[in-house]
């Protein structure tokens, strides 16, 4: 029962890889019912061909002995097997049991954002039929604050479009490790005459490649473009006709960047003058220019939302909007959205004080900020969240102050987890449901606008493993037994993606015998014909919503939380700052651990310190140390590298063993966002006994 079993017959067969946000297509081999060889599909848009460690041990992740294959109860401090019939008979008596809907809270992760656009909106709609308007997710801690400053600016999310570009900048990103078609995109282009600047306090593979490497003290990249503005407007670099056309505040802009000089600059981040100076004039006079932005480290600091206004208006005020090679709208297919049945209504606990977070220009995203929920499980204020559905995430190990996040979810009174494993959230639960991986579910993978592909691809279930089942099938049978059917007409996701696709003119068939289509003509210059999406119609250097709002109506830069300008006492305690989670390629988040393949490349966690740090402190290489925030501390050994600035220690996530988030805080310090700051702490080194 527990076995792998295939349920198609023998042959090739496409899918999309669904082990990180990329979506590569992956080809699998299967003969007499076994499957017996993975690559990569050579004809897909994005990786062609190419597979990262983490794709090529699909075997493995799919068969893993650790994997839940049952439904468990926690029973007199054990686990007890138990039946689906009565799994689901649990989860509705305590929900039928709350007095107020509202206390029941539902987080999501990556994986569940990831498996097409309806699955979220799929499991939004249940909690709005069912009464709550507490829904959160990861975005809380990822990429809706990089949406948020695009949309803010431009009305639309953009992309950076590397592949034509005549001059990448990759900022606060490794995407050799994070998004390992896009560093072969950057490597060919570079190949074929593109420069390249990186701005990152590490020397990544591609830095030591690069025409030119910024390495800032972590949390200041705002001072860095506020700079790099200034050179542009100041040397009369930028786009005069696209800015008096098609952007308002320029003037305003002008003034607030006056003060800001490369010198000025210099003093904030540690970069020379020289160098800022250099890269505006590059960005600004290549024929084209586009910023391929991390997630992360621009995000995960106060000047998160900041930063991505910020490099919005250097592409727009550059005319690199909508251009091939700059920073491009892709179109995106037209399907059939599952949404909440009726937009209005209550919204999450915490939106007042994070108002966009929920929505901007009337459009809303429908989720709450998840560290004002922790407040909320802790304080029972403005009401008691009491239960809580969390899927697709280990919230124990990833988000921030770890120590209180366990608090929080031990505080609740049911606790159901839809999980793989048995993980560090798993284990605080009443009830534990098997979730099936990205090959034992049918789907739609719709998100390849991100990556500038106009494309879709079916994810067609292909295995069953012990009795896991997808979450669609869990949140569907769960609707349907509580009553909702007319909610949820559809019996199987098969059904559903049917009805996703009826707009869009392509079947289900033609993409699963394809391995996906790619539908749409990447246009330009869409702004000529139907403007910005903005309340002025035009991009928003200066906004007067965001004035309206009390927030800074123009990219402005916040000192991080923590650093030896902010809090020089602090930082005489915690002498050096810390950077954290930038990522291995082996690994995603908290999983995979359990994989050998991936375990011998990259075997246990390890701090990165510069040998001047190491020398003053007479540590050598694997040593072990114990670094401390005010937060907490962890027991890590240490990798000494010059490729890492001296005074800061970069320490990478979701290790469960030396869990850097015991380190970090959960305070939301993004004024507009809520987001915390996971980048740009300060710490110290403590020798071990
Ligand atoms: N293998 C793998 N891939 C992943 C993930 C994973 O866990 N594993 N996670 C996925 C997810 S959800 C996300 S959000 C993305 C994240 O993807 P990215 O945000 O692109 O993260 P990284 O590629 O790790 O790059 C972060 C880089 O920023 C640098 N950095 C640190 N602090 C600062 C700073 O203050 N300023 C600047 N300029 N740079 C700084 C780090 O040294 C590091 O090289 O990755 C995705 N891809
Ligand atoms: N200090 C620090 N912390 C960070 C970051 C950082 O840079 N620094 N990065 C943050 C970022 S950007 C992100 S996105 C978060 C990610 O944080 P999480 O969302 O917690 O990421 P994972 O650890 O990948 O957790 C996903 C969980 O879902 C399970 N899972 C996998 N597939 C499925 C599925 O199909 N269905 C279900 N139900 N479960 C599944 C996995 O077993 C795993 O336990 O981490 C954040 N945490
Ligand atoms: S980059 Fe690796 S893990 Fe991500 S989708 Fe591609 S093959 Fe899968
Ligand atoms: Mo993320």
């Amino acid at each position: 029962m527990n076995s792998l079993r295939v349920t198609v017959p023998d042959g090739a067969h496409k899918t999309a890889c669904g082990l990180c946000h990329m979506g590569c297509g992956m080809e699998l081999e299967i003969k007499d019912g076994e499957i017996t060889g993975v690559r990569g599909m050579r004809d897909h848009p994005l990786n062609k061909g190419l597979l990262c460690a983490k794709g090529r041990a699909v075997l493995e992740y799919v068969s893993s002995p650790n994997r839940l294959t049952s439904p468990l109860l926690k029973e007199g401090g054990g686990w007890k097997e138990i039946s689906w019939e009565r799994a689901f008979e649990i989860i509705i008596s305590q929900l039928s049991d709350l007095k107020d809907k509202r206390s029941l809270g539902i987080s999501l992760g990556m994986p569940i954002l990831l498996s097409g656009t309806s699955n979220v909106g799929l499991i939004r709609r249940f909690a709005h039929v069912f009464g709550t308007p507490n829904c959160f997710s990861v975005e809380s801690i990822c990429y809706r604050c990089r949406m948020l400053g695009y949309i803010a600016t431009l009305g639309r999310f953009f992309v950076a479009d590397p592949e034509k570009s005549g001059c990448i900048f990759v900022w606060g990103s490794n995407p050799d490790h994070s998004s390992p078609p896009v560093g072969q995109k950057i490597r060919e282009s570079k190949k074929n005459g593109a420069k390249l600047v990186v701005i990152d306090p590490r020397a990544t593979a591609l830095a030591k490649r690069a025409d030119l490497h910024l390495q800032p003290r972590p949390g200041t990249d705002c001072a860095l473009i506020l700079a790099m503005l200034n050179v542009i407007i100041s040397e009369e670099l930028y786009d005069r006709e696209f800015v008096s056309k098609y952007t308002v505040g320029f003037d305003e802009l002008s003034d607030h960047v006056s003060e800001f000089t490369t010198e000025h600059a210099q003093e904030i981040t540690s970069v020379p003058s020289e160098k800022i100076r250099e890269a505006a004039r590059l960005f600004a006079t290549s024929k084209s220019s586009c910023v391929v932005q991390g997630t992360n480290a621009l995000d995960q600091v106060p000047s998160g939302f900041q930063n991505s206004r910020g490099i919005a208006v250097l592409q727009a005020i550059t005319g690199n909007v909508d251009i091939p090679g700059g920073f491009i709208q892709t179109p995106r297919l037209r399907v059939n959205i599952v949404e909440v049945v009726e937009k209005a209504g209550e919204k999450p606990v915490g939106v007042d004080a994070y108002p966009i977070f929920y929505g901007i220009y009337g459009r809303e995203f429908g989720e709450g900020q998840t560290l004002v929920m922790l407040d909320t499980l802790l304080t029972g204020q403005p009401y008691p969240i009491s239960k809580m559905i969390i899927s697709g995430t280990n919230p124990v190990i990833t988000w921030p102050e770890s120590a209180k996040v366990r608090r929080a979810l031990k505080s609740l009174d049911f606790l159901v987890v839809i999980e793989q494993h048995m993980t560090e959230t798993a284990q605080l639960a009443h009830l534990v449901l098997p979730a099936g991986t990205f090959l034992e579910r049918t789907e739609l993978c719709d998100y390849y606008s991100l990556w500038g592909i106009p494309h879709v691809m079916l994810r067609n279930k292909i295995l069953e493993y012990g009795q896991c089942r997808s979450d669609l099938d869990i949140w569907l049978e769960l609707a349907h037994r509580m009553g909702f059917v007319k909610e949820f007409p559809w019996q199987t996701a098969d059904e559903l993606v049917d009805h996703m696709l009826e707009p869009s003119g392509l079947s289900r068939k033609e993409l699963l015998l394809s391995g996906g289509v790619t539908y749409g003509q990447q246009k330009y210059k869409n702004y000529e014909k139907q403007g910005f999406k903005t309340p002025s119609g035009k991009i928003e250097i200066y906004s007067s919503y965001l004035k309206d709002l009390s927030l800074p109506p123009l990219p402005t830069y916040f000192e991080p939380v923590e650093s030896p300008a902010k809090t020089p006492e602090l930082a005489e305690k915690y002498p050096f700052i810390l950077t954290t989670g930038a990522r291995q390629v082996q690994y995603i988040h908290s999983q995979l651990r359990e994989i050998a393949f991936l375990k011998r490349q990259f075997p246990e966690p390890l701090a990165e310190i510069n040998p001047v740090t190491a020398r003053e402190y007479n540590l050598n290489d694997q040593d072990e140390v114990i670094i401390e925030s005010p937060r907490g501390e962890i027991k890590i050994k240490i990798k000494i590298t010059r490729d890492i600035l001296p005074g800061v220690i970069n320490i990478p996530h979701g290790w469960g063993r030396a869990n850097v988030n015991l380190l970090t805080d959960s305070a939301p310090v993004d004024p507009v966002t809520g987001y915390p700051a996971l980048k740009a702490l300060l710490c110290r080194i403590k020798k071990s006994a």
